[in-house]
């Protein structure tokens, strides 16, 4: 199979959809791989470590997409892409389509076959190409809510891990799932105090057992919500319903009852995010405050830490994309009910039931 890398193009985007070991593997697979040139500079893997790796470089993206029967990318297609795709195309990547009709419009009229990253399952219940990725943006939720809550940024100006005889900050996380779990780790790391809020009793009782007492869990009624919303320095946003648009946890009135200078780190914001006022941003101007809170709504966070991203990100990818390359999809996704779960577009429709409600089409 002929399959292509283009450079990501969406705004401080630096991760790529194939690190050169995974380039190899596919080569050693019998697979033919086109980079585009520079794809990799911003994790530090030049055009000279992937032809070493044995890819071919292509000057620029039309040529990666000409040639190539699957497209490996990381980020969802960018307008100047959406033309670029061509009918039984397979295209790979991060797509997130339920709170973006525009993009799934150019890719039903586009034809090929879209299968997302983030609803691919595994026996476990679990989401394996987005856990690596809900990771890193878990972690990196405590280090920007930090930022964002210093003065400069136009926070209170309050240090999460406090001193001796000042309270360390609070910070409440909505959902404990990958999301979550890292980042109450991290917050506890700093020496915050840390209370996360889930509906799943089981997941509470598997966190409260990892992190013991030091860890404040509490069930999520919106009466709950609502008392811990005015005590919180730093609010994380960390649910997801696989696909679908995510659910709104906080209203703006909510946001209103927060303490000025406090921060808001809505991680959900790829799938519309979970509180009332966040919208999306980029990593070019990451904030923006209302109502006094400090939003942060960035919706490719592991881009900034691009080199571990995609190392991560290519580690999960590398099974299924051989899988795809070595029986082709059709194949592939016959054999694996869990890739098959990927599958969100092909043929002129949309084939992810979810995804298809989110966005109020026919399933
Ligand atoms: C990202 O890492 O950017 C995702 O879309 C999950």
């Amino acid at each position: 199979m002929r399959v292509g890398v283009p450079t990501e193009i969406k705004t401080h985007e630096y991760r790529v959809g194939l690190v050169p070991a995974a380039v190899r593997e596919l080569v050693n697979h019998g697979h033919q791989v086109t980079v585009q040139s520079g794809a990799g500079l911003g994790i530090g893997c030049d055009d000279q470590s992937y032809r070493l790796a044995g890819a071919e470089i292509a000057a620029d993206a039309a040529g990666v997409f000409a040639t190539a029967d699957m497209i490996l990318k990381v980020k969802e297609p960018q307008p100047a892409e959406y033309g670029l795709l061509r009918p039984g195309q397979v295209l790979f990547t991060y797509l997130h389509l339920a709170p973006d009709p525009k993009q799934t419009q150019a890719l039903l009229h586009s034809g090929c076959t879209a299968i997302a990253y983030e609803t691919v399952t595994d026996a476990q219940g679990g989401l394996p190409l987005l856990a690596p990725m809900s990771e890193v943006a878990g972690r990196m939720a405590v280090q920007v809510g930090a930022h964002c809550l210093e003065k400069e940024q136009g926070g209170a100006g309050v240090l999460l891990g406090g001193v001796p005889g000042v309270m360390a900050g609070h910070v409440v996380v909505l959902g404990g799932g990958v999301v979550g779990a890292n980042a109450a780790r991290m917050a506890l790391g700093l020496g915050a105090r840390v209370t996360i809020l889930d509906k799943s009793l089981s997941r509470l009782r598997h966190l409260d057992e990892i992190f013991g007492n030091r860890l404040m869990t509490a069930y999520a009624t919106a009466d709950a919500i609502e008392h811990l919303l005015p005590q919180a320095d730093l609010l994380i946003g960390a649910v997801l319903i696989p696909g679908a648009a995510a659910p709104r946890l906080v209203s703006a009135a909510g946001v209103a009852s927060m303490r000025p200078g406090s921060v808001i780190v809505d991680v959900a914001i790829d799938q519309g995010g979970c509180i009332a006022t966040s919208r999306p941003t980029s990593h070019a101007q990451p904030t923006y405050v209302e109502s006094g809170v400090v939003h942060y709504c960035v919706t490719n966070m592991p881009g900034a830490v691009a080199r571990t991203s995609a190392f991560a990100l290519g580690h999960a990818t590398l099974p299924f994309v051989l899988a795809l390359a070595d029986k082709g999809w059709a194949r592939a996704l016959a054999e694996d009910p869990h890739l098959k779960a990927g599958l969100n577009i092909h043929s002129g429709n949309v084939t992810h039931e979810a995804v298809a409600r989110a966005l109020g089409l026919g399933y």
